[in-house]
């Protein structure tokens, strides 16, 4: 038995989260959790909502809201539709909470006595009208290169120059259309993260099973110059973590706040304590101080490739440069991206399906399924309402479904809803349990390793395994001739639907549990012995034919949600 902490990205506030971000942070790194859970692993598995930045402030001010009011109200829906999805985060918790204000302003001014902050004064547009310095990609203007009057202030992406927002021609504010723009010399606070190069390079260099996406992101960014110099870590904004150092002002830094991306990822620690304040655990530091034990806790994290630069590098740099014995990540599983219908997931664009709305149309087993088994993890990878309607179809109802439904009925019209007496298992039995031996240790391996993927055409197998034995030993026509043997069949079978309900929970639970509670068993103990699990059933234990355990998806659901999704949201 080990421990495990596990994170996901935590998502942004402003917005409800597409299929495509699902699948590339929260849902494997909950079926890692669930599953290391179901082998007797301690785990902790948090996730929060990531509350900073302009852009909560826009959406907030879009929906006509204080930026707190929003948040909590956000925090809330995210909340519960994570909950649908049967995320199971030991705690979500939130960047703007207090014990993420101490941490990050502790952190802060930790790395300052370090050494590793610099101030910097630099020039930057400020808005009169707005009463605010305005970020890059909020100042619009004409290209001085091809003219698009569109063109933002860090690129134009009608001739892709890079540009600086004093470049612009003509600029205004996209917050308010203004155009009383002015450059203002303000002071920042800049991470010496150059400082840190070396260790950083050492660090990624010792880890040699991380997945190649993780490790070769880092590396480009590590070596391209780019990613490793100095990183501004203040905002000049109303919303966002006071700059302070540890709990004492910091002269000059007045009325600042620190840039998302420096407090996000400290939430991951901050996280815990919540956990812990909320009464639903002990000991945070536990999990986190590897002075207080953490030295044998295996933490992994999960994200979107986008995500990598900041996880590899930055939180890393933050973490070292305090020099105290924070816990630095094991293992960094990274996805690429999900794409819908020939062209890109988009939220700012409202395009795909969202985890609201897919909820609206199926349970989330079915989601679930569909997208772990297609995870998109050596290369990108494609919804469309056509593959989504045939493997589910395929795979949890003609093949898992019709398993559970075919031996449940057979047992009730010819044995009763009891398991039944009789008979001794024989070669094929015999055969049967060495193949899902064999397949259940290399499910495992791929569970052990994070290869999604993998695992579900693994797990999809042991299915196939049980539709394969029943095809071909057909206990309805064994009962005609030999019914101990077709009661021994039978009793295989129904136990077979126990196997399946602990190895498939962490991939669809809600599935999984129908299953177990239709068996009326509450043994979910992860199978050691395929022969002894086969029997934890025993003869006259009662069970109930479960309703329908997946249902298909008709050619007119499937064309008709390909139409409602075909545009963007509104
Ligand atoms: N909030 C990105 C996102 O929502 C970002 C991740 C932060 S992880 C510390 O996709
Ligand atoms: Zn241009």
């Amino acid at each position: 038995m080990a421990r495990h902490l596990i994170t996901s990205a935590i998502p942004y506030i402003n917005g409800i989260k597409h299929l495509g971000n699902l699948v590339g942070s929260q849902l494997p790194a909950d079926l890692y959790a669930r599953y290391l859970r179901s082998r007797g692993h301690e785990v902790l598995f948090l996730c929060a909502t990531d509350e900073h930045g302009t852009p909560a402030e826009l959406a907030a001010a879009k929906a006509g809201k204080a930026v707190a009011e929003y948040c909590a109200e956000m925090h809330d829906v995210q909340a519960r539709i994570a909950d649908g999805f049967g995320l199971s985060f030991d705690h979500f918790g939130r960047s703007s909470s207090p014990q993420n204000h101490r941490l990050t302003q502790a952190m802060a001014g930790r790395l300052a006595e370090m050494g590793l902050i610099r101030e910097v004064t630099e020039d930057q547009v400020y808005s009169v009208t707005d009463g605010r310095f305005l970020p890059d990609r909020y100042i619009e203007g004409t290209c001085p290169n091809c003219g698009f009057e569109s063109a933002r202030g860090d690129q134009c992406d009608n001739c892709t120059k890079q540009l600086d927002p004093t470049d612009l021609i003509n600029p205004r504010s996209t917050i308010s259309g203004a155009t009383d723009l002015e450059v203002r010399t303000t002071k920042h606070l800049y991470l010496r993260q150059s400082e840190l190069k070396g260790a950083l390079a050492d660090w990624i260099d010792s880890k040699k099973d991380w997945p190649i996406l993780t490790t070769s992101i880092a590396k480009k960014w590590l070596n391209d110059g780019d990613g490793l110099q100095d990183r501004g870590i203040t905002r000049d904004l109303d919303w966002g973590i006071p700059v302070r150092k540890g709990d004492q002002d910091w002269p000059g830094m007045e009325g600042k706040v620190f840039y998302v991306w420096f407090d996000a990822p400290i939430e991951y620690i901050a996280c815990a304590q919540e956990w812990q304040d909320a009464g639903k655990g002990a000991d945070w530091k536990r999990w986190w101080r590897t002075d207080k034990g953490a030295d044998d806790v295996r933490y992994t994290q999960f994200m979107g490739k986008d995500n990598v630069p900041f996880h590899t590098l930055s939180f890393p740099a933050t973490i070292m440069g305090t020099q105290e014995p924070w816990k630095l990540v094991d293992y960094i599983k990274s996805f690429n991206y999900l794409n819908y219908d020939g062209g890109q997931f988009s939220t700012s664009r409202g395009r795909g399906v969202f985890m609201d709305q897919a909820l609206e149309i199926l349970p989330s087993d079915y989601w679930r399924w569909w997208l772990l088994s297609h995870a998109p993890e050596t290369s990108d990878a494609e919804f469309t309402w056509d593959a989504f309607q045939q493997d589910v179809n395929k795979d949890l109802a003609d093949v898992l479904g019709n398993f559970v439904s075919r031996i449940t009925k057979f047992c009730r019209s010819k044995f009763g809803e009891t398991i039944p007496a009789g008979g001794t298992q024989g070669a094929a039995e015999e055969a049967l349990i060495a193949a899902l031996t064999q397949r259940l240790t290399a499910y495992q391996g791929h569970m052990d390793g994070i290869e999604v993927r993998k695992a579900a055409a693994e797990l999809r197998a042991i299915w196939v395994l049980g539709n394969e034995y029943l095809q071909a030993n057909a206990p309805w026509t064994t009962i005609k001739t030999d019914p101990d043997t077709a009661a021994m069949q039978v009793r295989l079978g129904l136990n077979l639907i126990r196997l399946y309900a602990v190895l498939s929970a962490p991939f669809i639970p809600d599935a999984s549990k129908v299953l177990l509670d239709a068996m009326q068993t509450d043994d979910a103990a992860w199978p050691d012995d395929i022969g002894a699990a086969l029997t934890a059933l025993p003869t006259g234990h009662a069970f109930t034919v479960p309703d329908n355990l997946f249902r298909k998806i008709t050619d007119d659901e499937r064309a008709g949600w390909a139409e409602r999704f075909a545009g963007v949201r509104t």
